[in-house]
């Protein structure tokens, strides 16, 4: 394969409708505020990726930033390893956290992709791997009863063994009800997971979890604030439940660290926060020496190629926030998704729907 060189980057910035809001226990999300990423390079081949910025609010901010990191790349490699040091080299007195980590990291995965394009390979298979299914859970965007349970029935029928719904914000008595609700229509062999975001105290995360641990759940997802990796240890110490950490880790050393302190006895990997291809590669070595199943945190797109080259892998997230504006999104089959065998990681616009968003 010959090597390519960045032409263009260029980041448009769209802000999705939900058909479903999505609710946590620390804030409801009514839209997705996505930088689509297009790096188009000498050769003419052209590399995709989206990274998402959770808040409207930091949209422009995210698209002017990708546009500037963009413009210092032109004319230089677009191999996904040097372009990655050089990135961290602009950005080390900044900082690799926050908008300038989610610039670097879809810059990352626009040119693995663009790289894979080039070869006539999908993502998976210049990884080392294959296309295939891998195994997804359903992640439900509805916290209250009526609306979990309808939702949960819908994603049931559609062939999925594994469910997650999002809980706290309440007392017990509301998570137990939720959950309970939810292993009727799922059944006793299903999985069944909860996330917290965040959202508790140590001391009541070791209270509920201890009361969750009757529950069967195959885990408990970030019940206190994500950097507290010393207050997750206690937790993970104290409940028989597995604890699950990781949407919120910024890179590789984020996960080195809270294997150190023992924090969780899962991880999930959310290729924007964890680095890109590049940063996702390194993170899942680290997983695996420390014998801890990775999962992913929504991007399904990157995710399902990389889960599929990933030691010990869990569950890939299904929650396609993008599928608005994608041209082929994700596919499902019996509760898994399809590793797309065209070339690359399989991002392609509609672009009629994004001229119609206003991008
Ligand atoms: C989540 C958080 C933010 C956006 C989408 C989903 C959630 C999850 O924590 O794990 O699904
Ligand atoms: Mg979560």
């Amino acid at each position: 394969m010959d090597s390519l060189t960045v032409e263009t980057v260029v980041a448009r910035a769209v802000d999705l409708p939900l058909e479903r809001p999505v609710e946590t226990a620390s804030g409801v999300m009514a839209t997705t505020p996505l930088v689509l990423i297009d790096v188009r390079t000498r050769e003419g081949v052209v590399g995709r990726s989206y990274v998402r910025c959770y808040t409207p609010l930091a949209l422009g901010p995210l698209a002017g930033l990708v546009t500037a990191v963009g413009a210092e790349l032109a004319g230089g490699t677009a191999a996904p390893v040097p372009v990655h040091r050089r990135m961290h080299a602009m950005f080390r007195l900044a900082g690799a956290q926050g908008l300038t980590g989610m610039a670097m990291a879809g810059i990352d995965m626009a040119l693995w992709d663009a790289r894979a394009v080039a070869a006539g390979l999908p993502l998976v298979t210049l990884l080392g791997g294959e296309p295939g299914p891998v195994d997804a859970y359903a992640s439900l965007r509805g916290m209250a009863v009526r609306a979990a349970v309808a939702e949960a029935e819908e994603l049931v029928a559609a062939g999925f063994t594994a469910v997650k719904v999002k809980v706290g914000g309440r007392p017990l008595a509301g998570d137990l009800e939720v959950i309970r609700a939810l292993r009727a229509v799922v059944g006793p062999a299903a999985r069944l997971m909860v996330d917290y975001n965040q959202s508790l105290t140590v001391g009541e995360a070791i209270e509920r979890a201890r009361a969750l641990d009757h529950e069967g759940l195959y885990w408990i997802e970030e019940p206190t604030t994500a950097e507290d990796f010393a207050g997750h240890a206690r937790i993970a110490a104290a409940a028989v439940t597995p604890i699950q950490l990781g949407e919120n880790w910024w890179g590789p050393r984020d996960l080195a660290k809270s294997i150190a302190a023992g924090a969780s006895d899962h991880v999930m990997l959310d290729v924007m926060k964890i680095g890109g291809v590049t940063g996702w590669l390194r993170a899942m070595a680290l997983a695996d020496a420390a014998s801890l199943p990775a999962s992913s945190h929504t991007f399904p797109e990157f995710s399902a190629h990389l889960l599929a080259v990933t030691p010990g892998a869990g569950y890939l997230e299904y929650l396609d926030h993008a599928r608005p504006v994608l041209a082929a999104p994700v596919q499902v089959r019996d509760g898994q998704v399809l590793v797309p065998e065209r070339p690359g990681a399989g991002i392609e616009w509609d672009e009629a729907a994004i001229r119609r968003l206003g991008a």
